[in-house]
């Protein structure tokens, strides 16, 4: 024996998207990095052409700070540790910080 039973599907779905926060990676001026080895973190690990990179770099020795990239919170914190880990291995204090937009 077959039953049949009707079914009626009266239901919302309520779709919540969640953007992830973006967070800032801010360069800082210190005394004794070398200019061309700022220039170098900012080519090979935040990517800028060689103009940005150091016109990034004057913008930091002259005014104390600069964003170099936004990211979400893991690629801004593995950029920074990326940063800090080269720099730290060469003798140099860099220091970058982050920022939630
Ligand atoms: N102020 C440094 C110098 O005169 C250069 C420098 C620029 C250092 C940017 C850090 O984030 C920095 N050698």
């Amino acid at each position: 024996m077959t039953v049949d039973i009707d079914v009626k599907i009266d239901e919302k779905i309520k779709q919540q998207i969640i953007t992830p926060s973006k967070y800032k990676v801010i360069l800082l001026n210190d005394d004794t990095t070398p200019m061309d080895w700022v220039v170098g973190i900012l080519l090979e690990i935040f990517k800028h052409s060689e103009t940005t990179a150091h016109q990034l770099m004057l913008t930091v020795h002259e005014e104390g700070s600069a964003v170099c990239g936004v990211y979400t919170f893991e690629i801004a914190e593995q950029k920074s540790a990326e940063a800090i880990t080269l720099s730290r291995d060469n003798g140099f204090p860099l220091q970058l910080r982050l920022e939630q937009e």
